[in-house]
């Protein structure tokens, strides 16, 4: 891919087209793309690169796309997502919605901008960073306006790298059929926020430790809407949350945020509220009628409900674990139905697609590469299958280990003889919880989950099973 905004970039950084030595072992941005290519059906002819034996070193590859970061000088320019994100598969104009078009991605470290999923509930605002302020209320002192300038002037910037996924990430695969956006498995990035950490700004404020929540909604709802908020609990606020104002080191681009988002690190999409404009220091979650128009989102929205149930409102909850809440609403722990916080275990081949692949010659190797993330705890181990789920092998973790909150990469060096196979692959987290199978009927409930399968819920939110993610390979000689 080429240099699409034409002009020199800021950061050079950014714009030189780098080039990664694959070695055995070395930690790279790109896990490169070993030995073969994949081509489309109708390109079957075209001729395949020559494969490396093991005993050469590998050739030189270059990143398959180190694309320059879109200009997103403040307040940004809004135009059709298409045309603004011509790497992003659109799935709704109104509200924009987009995910990763290619499986590409997933064979980087770092997701461009270009390439990170967009989901808004309404129409992307723009507010300009010059004089916005953020209330911040519910404290022992008066009420305060924050400025963007006393973000960024008055207390310690920090970078994370947090890899965020919508919990509608796997709806597409959910039958039968789930209403909502149809999302398969692009709406999933890793990119590096930059912002304030809540911890400094909260006690600069003497804001309560001991309240459970912060209340944190966005600026983007049309009047008479609910408002999009959420709360968060305070333990995890000051432990990571961080309000971000750069994204890939450029100001937030518009559709991620602008001037300022939440970053919930490790958690779903859905907990980093944009365009932040009012928080609240709060005993209990959004409840009851004093703020009537900011609960949706929180209570009935983003819940996993199964068949027939309905969103019962809580006060307060004390597990945070998307998947854990499920186990326990199982086995009648809790009475409630799970909150969508913290991200299950899961991966996504990166290389290669859905399609063919000539081998050159017997014994060819072909690199299997994804990634693998598992919300607030560490990935402990990948494999990957050819036979769909029969058969597993192990994958090697390589690239950066930024800690839990952000995505490994894996990759399995495969010798297939030609033939069709289903690939698959399968990670399993720090706590030895792993990937289900498939999605389950309606019916099983969360009584799937002791089959070893994700429980179906209503608005198809949070699977993780490995085999409907997985990717059809033709392998020709
Ligand atoms: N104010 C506001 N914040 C929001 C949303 C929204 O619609 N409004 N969408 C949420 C959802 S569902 C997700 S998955 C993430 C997506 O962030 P991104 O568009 O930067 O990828 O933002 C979250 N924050
Ligand atoms: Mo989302």
């Amino acid at each position: 891919m080429g240099d699409r905004n034409g002009g020199p970039s800021t950061d050079d950084r950014r714009t030189s087209r780098r080039r990664f030595v694959l070695a055995a072992g070395t930690l790279v941005d790109s896990i490169g793309i070993a030995s073969c290519t994949t081509s489309e059906p109708e390109r079957e002819e075209a001729t395949p690169t020559p494969s490396p034996s093991p005993t050469e070193p590998e050739p030189e590859t270059e990143t398959p796309a180190e694309t320059p970061e879109p200009e997103t000088d403040p307040p940004g320019e809004k135009r059709p997502m298409g045309e603004k994100y011509p790497d992003l598969r659109v799935v709704s104009t109104d509200p924009p919605v987009a995910e990763a078009a290619s499986r590409e991605t997933y064979t980087r470290y770092r997701t461009p901008i270009g390439e990170h999923y967009i989901v808004n509930h309404y129409d992307t605002p723009v507010l300009d960073a010059d004089d916005w302020t953020i209330t911040l209320t519910g404290l022992p002192g008066s009420d305060a306006e924050i400025t963007m300038r006393e973000l960024r002037r008055e207390y310690s910037t920090t970078t994370i790298t947090h890899t965020m996924q919508c919990a509608g990430n796997g709806r597409a695969y959910f039958e039968p059929e789930i209403s909502g956006f149809s999302l398969s498995f692009g709406a999933l990035g890793t990119s590096e926020w930059t912002g304030t950490p809540l911890r400094e700004l909260l006690e600069a404020y003497d804001a309560d430790a001991e309240a459970g929540w912060l209340m944190v909604a966005g600026a983007d709802h049309p009047a008479g809407e609910s408002v999009f908020a959420r709360s968060i609990p305070l333990w995890k606020v000051l432990e990571d949350c961080i309000l971000a104002y750069e994204m890939n080191g450029t100001p937030l681009p518009l559709e991620h945020g602008h001037p300022v988002r939440l970053v919930v690190p490790g958690w779903f999409g859905n907990n980093s509220v944009k365009w932040v404009g009012e928080m609240a220091v709060t005993d209990s979650m959004l409840i009851g009628e004093e703020r009537a128009r900011y609960q949706e989102w929180q209570q009935n929205r983003y819940r996993v409900l199964a068949a027939g149930e309905e969103a019962d409102h809580n006060e307060t909850i004390d597990r945070f674990d998307t998947w854990d809440q499920m186990e326990a609403n199982l086995a009648d722990e809790i009475d409630y139905a799970p909150y969508v916080y913290d991200q299950p275990v899961k991966s996504t081949i990166g290389h290669p697609g859905e399609g063919t692949i000539r081998l050159d010659r017997r014994g060819a190797e072909i690199d299997v590469v994804g990634v693998a993330w598992a919300g607030d705890e560490r990935v402990e181990r990948v494999e990957v299958s050819d036979d769909g789920g029969d058969t597993w092998r192990d994958a090697e973790l390589v690239g950066p280990d930024r800690g839990a909150v952000a995505w490994r990469q894996f990759r399995y060096r495969w010798a297939p003889d030609p033939g069709e196979y289903r690939l698959v692959s399968r990670a399993t987290d720090e706590r030895d919880r792993t990937q289900p199978r498939a999605i389950a009927a309606p019916e099983r409930g969360f009584r799937a989950i002791d089959d070893g399968d994700y429980p179906w819920n209503q608005r198809g939110y949070g699977s993780n099973a490995y085999l409907p993610l997985g990717v059809d390979v033709r392998v020709e000689r």
